[in-house]
């Protein structure tokens, strides 16, 4: 099998970080040695297939995005990137492996929302891809469906206490799917945002008058996002169910899961690079010459993004410092403003909700590395180990060591990005961080062993990337 040695560059894991060469047999880590080791003979790199030159830069685990919806059909349209679009943009910026939602509905069955996610997925992913299972449907035949998810290797769900009609569940189907996740070991993850008030408070501003993307923001206040995940940790308390909250954007609802976690519960919040970064004001607020008052639809998602002067980004920030948020992911669910955003031109409720991310969130976390919000390790930690060991991949992925797979980022810390819609490869027609400036840059990302990305050229290509049937999560108690 071919070999590949990276050599000269800083091995970053999440406890910390070495100088060391990385080589590689086939798909797969064997050795991280210590540079100039003659262990394996005098010249490693004069005997490996592919040496990759990482001097001065950082070498660390490929990016897990563990919240992606490629091809979602959703308020009345389909989020933009394919699988094939999606996944390539990902591996650009770092990923090398995306956990996506399926799909079930009310009135349909399970596993056929899983086996069409399956067939939109095949042999189309640049990376591997693994599946979380929405349930927006708890009934009897759904519930009786979860054990053969786990065998399938899904092992987590999400249920949605918005979008009444749609996705949501109320607080009963949410006790009973419970139930059984505790049973099975089974991660419930959480959209937690009071549906059924926010949709009388959204109808309540769209009819005096008050229709631009702005109000999006308002009518899902922060204190439904609180009290939701309030009533999803009662609810986890009392089932015994481990519970992660998904895209948590209000500090109210942070201070909620770190007193559940101060009270023993096994419960975890994400949070996404749009809270960190992006305001109700500056971003929902928007106007431009192009689109007036409706340029805030670019960032129309939900949660919302929420109020800088109340100071929820600068909050997201510390608590992943204090581990009161766990990881990031993007939720990525792209839509273009040409044909889809432009839906809800005259009344935000038709907005199709969702920011493209899956391309920069290594690189906009990074930047939070250079600005000193996080530390390296942290970084690699909250993007790609905890990630790993949240959804049950870690070891062969999440990791540099022996025996994992060979997915290898080489960051350049003295590189610069400059994000932009006419240079990402996202399939969107804006970017929701347009002009905004990175201190580092993605040089080199290898997949399972393969270069698919170096010197900003895509060298992989469909069909690259595998299913991923995951454990149960390792942090199970
Ligand atoms: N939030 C979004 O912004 N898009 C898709 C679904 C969701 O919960
Ligand atoms: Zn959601
Ligand atoms: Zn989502």
């Amino acid at each position: 099998m071919a070999t590949t040695l990276i050599t000269g560059g800083t091995v970053v894991s999440a406890t910390g970080r070495v100088e060391a060469d990385v080589l590689i047999d086939g798909e797969k880590i064997v050795a991280v040695v210590h540079p100039g080791s003659n262990v394996f003979g005098s010249d490693l790199a004069a005997s490996a297939d592919t040496v990759v030159d990482a001097t001065g830069k950082y070498v660390i685990p490929g990016g897990i995005d563990a919240h992606t919806h490629f091809e979602l059909p959703f308020g009345g349209t389909e989020a933009s990137d394919s699988f094939e679009s999606g996944t390539r943009a990902a591996a650009w910026g770092g990923t090398t492996s995306v956990i996506d939602f399926a799909v079930q509905t009310a009135g349909t069955r399970v596993p056929d929302g899983l086996a069409a996610w399956h067939e939109k997925a095949a042999g189309n992913c640049a990376i591997d891809y693994g599946f979380h299972q929405i349930v927006g449907g708890v009934d009897d035949a759904s519930l009786a469906y979860l054990p053969t998810l786990v065998d399938e290797g899904i092992t987590s769900y999400k249920l949605f206490m918005a979008y009444p009609g749609v996705f949501y569940s109320d607080d009963g189907q949410i006790l009973r799917a419970m139930q059984k996740a505790a049973d099975l070991g089974l991660l419930t993850m959480m959209h937690a945002e009071n549906g059924p008030a926010i949709d009388v408070l959204a109808a309540q501003l769209a009819e005096s008058g008050k229709t631009t993307p702005y109000y999006h923001g308002i009518a899902r206040a922060w204190q439904m996002e609180e009290e939701a995940t309030h009533r999803a940790i009662m609810l986890s308390h009392l089932t015994g169910a481990p519970l992660y909250v998904v895209h948590v954007s209000a500090k109210q609802a942070v201070a909620q899961l770190a007193a559940a976690r101060d009270n023993g519960q096994n419960v975890f919040g994400e949070t996404c690079p749009q809270y960190l970064y992006l305001s109700l004001e500056e971003q929902l607020g928007a106007t431009s010459e192009e689109w007036g008052d409706f340029e805030g639809a670019k960032w129309v998602c939900s949660t919302p993004l929420r109020s800088r002067e109340e100071g929820h980004q600068d909050h997201m920030w510390q608590a992943l410092r204090t581990n009161d948020l766990q990881m990031v992911s993007t939720d990525h669910c792209p839509f273009c403003m040409k044909g889809q955003k432009e839906l809800g031109t005259d009344d935000f409720r038709k907005i199709p909700n969702g920011i493209g991310s899956v391309e920069h969130r290594m690189d906009l976390l990074y930047q939070g590395v250079v600005t000193g919000q996080i530390t390296l390790e942290r970084w690699v930690e909250i993007t790609s180990t905890t990630p790993a060991r949240m959804f049950g991949l870690y070891g062969r992925k999440g990791v540099i060591q022996p025996g994992a797979d060979a997915d290898v980022v080489v960051y350049d810390p003295n590189g610069r990005t400059t994000i932009s819609a006419a240079t990402h490869h996202m399939n969107m027609d804006h970017s929701a961080w347009e002009g905004f400036q990175v201190d580092g840059h993605v040089d080199t990302v290898l997949s399972r062993g393969k270069v698919i990305v170096d010197d900003n050229q895509y060298l992989g290509r469909k069909g690259d990337g595998s299913y991923l049937k995951r454990g149960l999560s390792q942090y199970l108690v």
